[in-house]
């Protein structure tokens, strides 16, 4: 197909509660979509891209430059594009990948809404459902913490995974495992907030009997997750480090990380997730996907790539009320602690383009070749 135009989107959803990590609080998702147009039809992608460069380097305002400057205008040189040749144009540009993700994403979907074949079967999936966990943020109390993690028990999620850092770990986990008991997966994220120092200290979370603790260390510190994985009995899953198939490999290969957290976003896209999936299989580390507060159009498409057989842990693939009051497409509500994954060509949703323009935080920016 041919890339006509893009549309780039900058939207603010209010969440419907603050989520604070390890790195900030944030009370409004703010999104940029990339609307494609094509010789063969549109397609919609969403940038996983935070505020600012908190969670990873890249941030929202830098994604829609790199995007408006550099890789636009190798898409509009391509005469007859598929998403398989994406990695190929792209090269020109280091990094920056959740700017690449988030065209992959629109070029996958009109692509695909064009052959009338789904994300899900395009990626490989081979469930109809995938199970779901929910996230849950640093709390101002014990007390709030376990009020909002009933509810998300009571909603029926199949994992529970509490933000920690230094000052807020140990008494939180341990409150936690008493209220939800001693069956119910629960697994804890740093993002990045400990040192090697803290170690011995980490080892005291053993106690709770955790599926796996995220990425406790700095995203380029791998030799410390080595030594934390070889000290602890949790295993240890890595997020913001797994940038690309050869670090996930690497990363495996040197016993950093046992268990692989996928995003989509922060590798590049779908397919060097599907890759990174494949690898994963191969030596026998189990995957799970994360999340990235995505509106509709992200989780519809990361529900499809949880339907891989890989992905044997639940995910943040939370339904759409655990974030929004009203989603961007329709929404994706739980059941039996399960998604369903969309069937329809493309993404499977619908934009509601009357939202797109109701939140807009800044002008529609058109690009053209
Ligand atoms: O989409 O449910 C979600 C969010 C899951 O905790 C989540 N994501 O490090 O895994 C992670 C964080 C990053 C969030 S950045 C604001
Ligand atoms: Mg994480």
């Amino acid at each position: 197909m041919k890339v006509e135009s893009i549309t780039l989107h900058r939207i603010g959803m209010p969440l419907v509660r603050p989520f604070e990590t390890s790195f900030g609080r944030e009370t409004e998702r703010d999104v940029l979509l990339v609307h494609l147009r094509t010789d063969v039809g549109e397609g919609w992608g969403e940038c996983v891209a935070g505020s600012a460069p908190s969670y990873s380097s890249e941030y929202v305002d830098g994604c829609a430059r790199v995007i408006e400057h550099h890789l636009a205008p190798l898409l509009f040189r391509v005469p007859q594009l598929s998403a398989d040749d994406l990695e190929r144009v792209f090269a020109p540009v280091v990094g920056h990948r959740m700017a690449k993700a988030a065209l992959e994403a629109a070029v996958l979907d009109a692509e695909l809404r064009a052959s009338g074949t789904s994300f899900a079967r395009y990626l490989g999936a081979v469930r109809s459902e995938v199970d779901c966990g929910v996230s849950v943020g640093i709390s101002p109390s014990i007390d709030e913490l376990l009020t909002e993690v009933q509810g998300y028990v009571d909603a029926g999620y199949r994992r529970i995974k509490l933000k920690i850092k230094p000052g807020w770990d140990l008494e939180p986990v341990r409150r936690v495992r008493d209220l939800i008991g001693p069956n119910l997966a629960l697994q804890v994220d740093a993002n990045t907030a400990y040192s090697r120092d803290d170690i011995a200290h980490l080892r005291e979370l053993d106690a709770a009997n955790l599926l796996l603790i995220e990425q406790p260390f700095d995203e380029e510190d791998i030799a410390s997750h080595v030594a934390l994985a070889r000290a602890i009995e949790t295993p240890v899953c890595l997020d913001e480090s797994i940038v690309s198939v050869g670090v996930a490999i690497d990363a495996i290969e040197r016993g950093a990380t046992s268990i692989v957290n996928i995003k989509p976003g922060r590798v590049g896209g779908y397919l060097p997730a599907v890759a990174i999936h494949d690898a994963c299989v191969q030596r026998t580390v189990p995957v799970w996907c994360g999340g990235m507060l995505e509106t509709g159009i992200g989780r519809a498409m990361n529900v499809a790539l949880a339907a891989l057989p890989g992905f044997t842990l639940p995910g943040d693939t939370s339904a759409s009320d655990r974030y929004y009051r009203e989603d961007l497409t329709e929404p994706f509500v739980l059941s039996n602690g399960r998604l369903a994954v969309p069937t329809g060509p493309g993404s499977g949703v619908m934009v509601r383009e009357d939202l797109v323009r109701d939140w807009a935080l800044t002008p529609a920016l058109p690009l053209a070749p």
